[in-house]
């Protein structure tokens, strides 16, 4: 049923509950289960959970709704909320009941080395847990509810209405060079002054807060938290704050706003991993106006999909036009925004598990992530048409991508890859360099896999390349930097986790993002919630280190976003 190529290796902090279980065809340990579990009188006199399948592990029904709380908050954003697999395995009960209870709580409690984090070692998880999630994932998945217009609704709150809000700027931030921080754990953003690197206040968002966006006019902030909750903050604040907050659904991960001439500020857009569909608002109110569900057949081999969930969306420069990627469903959904009522769509077919990506150099061409296809699918948002499918390295991971001038091939965009060591340079100009265009041009050697992002500046000439989820500590405590002029050189790393001064902790260095003037580069140092984290600062020019943010509020720092390069798709 799904790709057998999905990804070994990933080591997404959140979630891979199970990354072997499919080899465990030895494993039979049911019986043995059902015996250890049935004969136990604690649960008698509880009531029990009734699975259809008889072979299931018994479960009260208390136990089924607290494994079913954990599942959705923790694992389903690998899993997938109906457990079909994605970024992790499938954890179906076929899967499952096979490898059964004892196996399933090894993985669980120790992790692997593959990627599946160590849930129970790493103190996450009580033994107790770990024992009902092992029974947990036996059982039929749940199905959880749909939310439409109604629940919208009801989770949709304007605190300042747009005509109290200022008419002006009313602070003296340098707004273009404020970064939005994640504090993935604490569920907050920083908001952080690029000039002076204080902090000038965190705000609450959603839980494990994702990602930040904003609009065309540089004025609205979006925050997503992987709850589907988004907070709109007004920058242009005495203090910036949140002025509106939805929950949009159950789970979500990106969130954009209208950017195509005339629709500047005018709409904002998110996608949800459950349920499947995104849901266009009013960009100053969030007023849901529009649900679309993305349910349907995948590009190869064309069969129903019943979760097909929204990965990136990128707004058009072209056309008035959402660029919305169907993960399992591989499909790219051309959204014109000018006539809800009358909605047209471009369905594009790419290739399966599309997740990240960013536009070239011109804005024209989205390039996306098919992870699990090892494909770079291309879009020209200018004819909405598919450019081109590149193959390039194992599970491809480029965040928004790098761009820049490749002395000898010519404009490039580049991604590093989860799967293998290699950077992968795609020829990015169709018209000077046709020959070069979307193929791979030339592949560089990193540091390792475990790669999440990489990063330029127009005014730069290094590529920085992370490898955050490599699961050795020197790799992942440090980065990979080149000379784009001297590329075939190799990379310099840089110590950036020992330059933090921080003492234990993972302190995984993740997501390269640059201030404004493009001089400088941003680095989250990520340690577990309990642990200090920091920001390094290093000169772009010198490559030496320039400052480093501490503060106990910096918690779980990850993505980092600059306003001006996010507002301009600067990359
Ligand atoms: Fe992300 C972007 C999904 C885990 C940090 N992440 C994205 C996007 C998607 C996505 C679809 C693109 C959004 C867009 O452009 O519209 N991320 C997922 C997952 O499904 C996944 C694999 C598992 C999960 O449980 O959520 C996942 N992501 C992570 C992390 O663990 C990271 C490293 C740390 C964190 O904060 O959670 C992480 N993801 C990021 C960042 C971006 C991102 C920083 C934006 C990069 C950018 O430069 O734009």
């Amino acid at each position: 049923m799904r790709n057998r190529k999905q990804p070994l290796v990933f080591a997404i902090p959140a979630l891979l509950l199970a990354v072997s279980i499919a080899y465990a065809d030895d494993k039979k340990h049911d019986d043995m289960d059902m015996s250890y579990q049935a004969g136990g009188s604690p649960l008698a006199g509880e009531e029990m959970h009734q699975n259809i399948n008889p072979k299931a592990p018994p479960m009260t029904t208390k136990e089924f709704h607290a494994g079913k709380e954990i599942y959705f908050q923790r694992c389903a954003g690998c899993h997938g909320v109906l457990r079909k697999g994605a970024t992790g395995k499938p954890l179906t009960p076929d899967k499952t009941l096979e490898s059964g209870t004892d196996y399933l709580k090894v993985f669980i409690k120790y992790g692997s080395p593959a990627g599946m984090p160590n849930w129970g070692t790493s103190g996450e998880l009580s033994d107790a847990e770990v024992d009902l999630m092992a029974r947990y994932i036996q059982q039929e998945p749940p199905t959880p509810p749909e939310f439409g217009m109604k629940e919208m609704e009801a989770n949709w709150k304007v605190i300042i209405p747009p005509e109290q809000r200022p008419k002006k700027k009313e602070n003296n931030l340098n707004l273009d060079n404020l970064f939005s921080v994640t504090l993935r754990d604490a569920g907050e953003i920083a908001l952080i002054d690029g000039d002076s690197k204080q902090i000038i206040s965190t705000l609450k968002t959603g839980y494990a807060v994702h990602i930040s966006r904003m609009s065309a006019s540089g004025r609205y902030l979006y925050v997503i938290g992987r709850d589907a909750r988004i907070n709109l903050i007004d920058l242009w604040m005495a203090k910036p704050d949140t002025v509106a907050e939805i929950k949009v659904g159950l789970e979500a991960r990106s969130v954009e706003t209208s950017k195509f001439k005339g629709f500047e500020d005018k709409y904002a857009v998110a996608g949800t991993y459950w349920p499947p569909q995104y849901v266009v608002m009013d960009g100053d109110t969030m007023k849901p106006l529009k649900i679309i569900s993305t349910r349907g057949v995948t590009v190869d081999p064309q069969e129903y999909h019943p979760e097909p969930r929204v990965a990136s969306i990128a707004s058009s420069h072209y056309r008035p036009e959402f660029v919305i990627n169907a993960k399992e469903t591989g499909k790219i959904l051309m959204v014109d925004y000018s006539d809800l009522n009358n909605l047209k769509t471009t369905t594009i077919d790419a290739a399966r598990f599309l997740h990240d990506g960013g536009f070239d150099s011109t804005g024209r061409y989205f390039l996306v992530a098919a992870n699990a296809s090892d494909k770079i699918a291309v879009v020209d948002t200018k004819e909405s048409k598919l450019a081109a499918l590149v193959d390039v390295g194992k599970t491809p991971h480029p965040g928004r991508g790098a761009n820049f001038v490749d002395p000898k091939f010519g404009p490039v965009w580049a991604t590093g890859h989860l799967g293998d060591e290699s950077i992968s340079l795609v020829g990015s100009d169709p018209v000077k360099h046709k020959k070069q265009a979307w193929t791979v041009v030339r592949t560089l050697k990193g540091q390792g896999g475990g790669s999440l992002f990489i990063k330029t500046h127009p005014k730069s000439r290094n590529l920085w390349v992370d490898t955050p989820l490599n699961p050795e500590a020197k790799i992942s405590q440090s980065i990979a930097v080149y000379d784009i002029d001297n590329l075939d050189q190799g990379y310099t790393m840089l110590p950036i986790g020992e330059w933090s001064g921080l003492g234990d902790g993972a302190k995984r260095i993740v997501q390269p993002e640059y201030n404004k003037a493009g001089d400088e580069v941003w680095f989250s140092v990520w340690s577990a919630k309990d642990k200090e984290s920091a920001i390094v600062v290093v000169d772009d020019k010198t490559r030496k280190l320039k400052a480093v943010i501490k503060d106990p509020r910096l918690i779980t720092p990850t993505g980092k976003f600059n306003v001006y390069n996010t507002q301009h798709d600067v990359y």
